[in-house]
């Protein structure tokens, strides 16, 4: 029977020996075990804003290695002493909306004429799969990437939404410790990962589109909710007047909505990300939800409800982790998945059983 391995281009042509692999030292690289330092020295260099250091920290954080995972856990809790003092914000928006080309135009702003320091990371499930659209961005964001006071990092290229989300939680420790003081985490507004980006920031930004219609755009009342702040973007050109329409349609249903926890808002804003237009508007308005939340106690409250949050999420990737790391729950995990097929078992009761060997070797461990 014919395989997509033996119909590869590499071996269609008979009598011609095909190499095992394109590029034979690429096996014995991956082998090849990378430098590792102690938790100090990444502390300090993370500390001095070294970028290159920051990468690498990162780099540990998403590792799967069970050693990378106890060095990053050291680094991260060394960081905390330093971490927390960013402002914290998340962007969303459907494919396309203009989110990348709004954290350049922003983001070049901020940290050219306000000397801010930025960070922009991305919880971007989409691009675990086509592994980082948003390095794609970087060139997109090509003034941003290459100013002095910003740093751009890839959404991690694997794992379930709610560890990459947990891996972005701890690079804003990790980004903050290391001086930068507004954090931008991106995502696509099409599914879970928004929910997941509001769980870490302080400020909910949703980026729309005028005349595409809600259902078009894919955006549920949900994700509207959650939002502290909805611009409109792409108000330039043929498209401004539209845009000022759906505005004023925007803050009229923004009206019935029921008043958000934070007692803030939410504020409806044009801009053109093109243009650089209502950028200013946008920034002053973050400023003003900052001033209100803090004076009445909402920004430091959800803060801590994050924390909470945090724990229970990073309790369940690191129990999951564990789990999968050991080999013997993984066969028996697929001898009972086998088991389940031919219904001789439900998945609860397999599940019990798991859990129950799962506890049995931990004690034995
Ligand atoms: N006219 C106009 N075009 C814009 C504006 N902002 C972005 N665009 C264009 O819209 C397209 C998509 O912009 P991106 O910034 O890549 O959008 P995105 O939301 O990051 O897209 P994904 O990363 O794929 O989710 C690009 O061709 C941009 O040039 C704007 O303010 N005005
Ligand atoms: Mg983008």
């Amino acid at each position: 029977m014919k395989t997509s391995k033996n119909i590869s281009a590499l071996k269609v042509q008979q009598g011609v020996e095909a190499p095992e692999t394109i590029n034979p030292r690429a096996k014995e690289r991956k082998k090849q075990k990378a430098t590792r330092f102690n938790a100090d020295y990444y502390l300090q260099g993370i500390l001095k804003h070294d970028r290159a250091i920051l990468s690498q920290a990162i780099t540990l954080i998403e590792s799967t290695l069970t050693s990378d995972q106890i060095l990053a856990q050291e680094i991260i809790e060394a960081c905390l002493p330093y971490a927390g003092n960013s402002f914290r914000i998340g962007i969303t928006g459907v494919p396309g909306v203009g989110k990348s080309t709004f954290i350049e135009a922003l983001g070049y702003l901020l940290v050219e004429k306000y000397a801010k320091r930025l960070a922009v990371l991305a919880i971007d499930p989409s691009s675990a799969r086509s592994k980082g659209s948003i390095l794609g961005d970087k060139t997109r964001m090509e003034k941003l990437a290459n100013h002095a006071n910003a740093y751009i990092r890839p959404s991690p290229s694997s794992g379930s939404l709610g560890g990459i989300a947990q891996k972005t939680r701890e690079s804003i420790i990790l980004c903050e410790a290391a001086g930068y003081d507004l954090i931008f985490v991106e995502t696509v507004g099409v599914g879970q990962s928004e929910t997941a980006v509001h769980s870490m920031v302080d400020f909910f930004l949703l980026l729309m589109l005028a005349g595409a219609g809600d259902e078009l755009q894919g955006i549920k009342r949900g994700i509207m909710e959650m939002a502290d702040m909805l611009i409109i973007n792409k108000a330039d050109g043929d498209n401004y007047q539209k845009a000022r329409i759906a505005k004023t349609e925007y803050v009229n249903a923004l009206h019935l909505f029921p008043k958000p926890p934070s007692n803030w808002g939410p504020e409806t804003a044009l801009c053109s990300s093109i243009e650089s237009t209502g950028l200013m508007e946008i920034w002053n308005l973050m400023n003003d939800y900052l001033d209100f939340t803090k004076a009445n106690g909402f920004f430091y409250q959800k803060r801590k409800e994050q924390d909470l949050q945090a724990l229970n999420i990073s309790l369940e990737n690191k129990l999951h982790h564990r789990f999968l790391a050991d080999t013997a729950m993984q066969e028996k995990s697929n001898a009972l998945k086998e088991q389940i097929i031919q219904q001789k078992i439900s998945p609860y009761q397999a599940a019990e059983v798991l859990l129950q060997s799962f506890i049995e070797r931990l004690k034995k461990a």
